[in-house]
């Protein structure tokens, strides 16, 4: 790949030279100048496209599964999101993984415990819980969970409730890229309730107020579950506190109560609010980001495509792709719920964004 600006690679094929590649190969080299334009872009080049899976056509076919794998055969009975452009990693976009879990009522999964970090996102059904080193939680629809790196975590329904979805979110891709992925049974395989169900909730989940003597230090938020009406609440408190975001709208990320930074070192997530016709402006950044539409309706433009979208689907932004947000109703509100890994970004310098308007080379799509 040769390039014509001054200090990028632009070398002229010889036979001489074609017969120089062959030698160093033999070696198991190369010449930096035949590839150094592909490696270093000049700006990010996603392999991800940006998706919209709708959940009035998955639905089914994730409940087909209950009749067709055990969980304890599956490990986990998940129907995964797989991005066109990464399905050789099994990412939903970028180095993240996501996927639809399905549970019967009675149903429980093995304990296990991994590198990387997970996160759930409850989309319907009555009686799901997760258990996360012996912390219990009850789960109901919009609510958020985490199962950080390293943590035993199994998940099932009482036996009193509904077949339950929920939304998976994980940084697979991303720890195996780094080659640093574990992954163990618990040996019981099954856990043990150490606390009293929603213990997290009730220690550390008011907003101004921390237990004295705490001791928590590890990387992630001693808080595991974010519950929707108290998310939602906040989202309307604060929309009459503030204009919001040009290009989010009303938003507020999930944090660890104790720092206050990401809910977990690899992953943050956000609840954001399109207040009725609102529109926002489109932007870029560093980072994939995972959206699930936890209310409304209305639509995104994605590098360039319109995805129209109702509650419950799920669409995803890749890295550096230009994104704006509509609300399509007059009179209600919407909310996405949104993952991504710009912890990463920002552990890493990596974070950069854009706003549509200082680059007037990209002109995105018009709704
Ligand atoms: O429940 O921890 O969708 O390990 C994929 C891998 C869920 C889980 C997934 C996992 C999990």
């Amino acid at each position: 790949m040769r390039n014509e600006v001054t200090g990028r690679a632009n070398v002229a094929g010889t036979p001489e030279l074609e017969r120089y590649y062959k030698d160093l190969e033999r070696y198991e080299t190369a010449a930096l100048w035949t590839v150094a334009n592909k490696i270093e872009p000049w700006e990010p080049k996603s392999d991800s496209v940006p998706v919209l899976w709708r959940y009035r056509d998955l639905r089914e076919h994730v409940l087909r599964s209950i009749a067709l794998v055990s969980p304890e055969k599956a490990g986990r009975r998940v129907i995964y999101l797989n991005n066109p452009g990464r399905r050789d990693v099994a990412a939903a976009v970028g180095w993240l993984y996501s996927g639809l879990q399905v549970m019967n009522p009675g149903e429980v999964a093995s304990a296990h415990m991994h590198s990387a970090s997970a996160l759930r996102f409850i989309m319907e059904g009555e009686g799901a819980y997760t258990i996360v080193d012996g912390h219990k939680m009850s789960l109901s629809a919009n609510d958020f969970v985490l199962t950080p790196n390293g943590t035993w975590h199994e998940h099932g329904v009482e036996d009193s409730g509904s077949p339950c979805i929920w939304q998976d979110g994980l940084d697979i891709p991303l720890v195996n890229a780094l080659e640093a992925n574990f992954f163990a049974v618990h040996p019981n395989l099954n856990q043990a309730v150490g606390y009293s169900v929603d213990d997290t909730s009730k220690t550390w989940g008011h907003p101004g107020l921390r237990p004295v003597n705490d001791t928590w230090s590890k990387g992630y938020s001693p808080l595991f579950k974010y519950e929707w009406e108290p998310t939602y609440e906040a989202l309307q408190e604060y929309a009459r506190a503030t204009d919001g975001s040009p290009y989010d709208g009303v938003v507020m990320k999930y944090v660890n109560p104790i720092t206050g930074g990401p809910v977990m070192q690899t992953i943050g997530a956000a609840m954001q609010m399109l207040r009725p016709g609102e529109k926002t402006q489109a932007h870029r950044h560093t980072g994939s980001t995972i959206y699930q539409v936890a209310k409304g309706e209305g639509y995104s433009i994605i590098g360039g495509r319109r995805f129209d979208w109702q509650k419950r689907d799920i669409f995803c932004v890749p890295s550096w792709a230009w994104h704006e947000h509509g609300n399509a109703s007059e009179t209600d509100d919407a909310c996405l719920f949104s993952f991504h890994d710009l912890p990463v970004m920002d552990a890493l310098s990596l974070y950069r964004e854009e706003s549509y308007g200082d680059n007037a080379g990209h002109q995105p799509l018009a709704a």
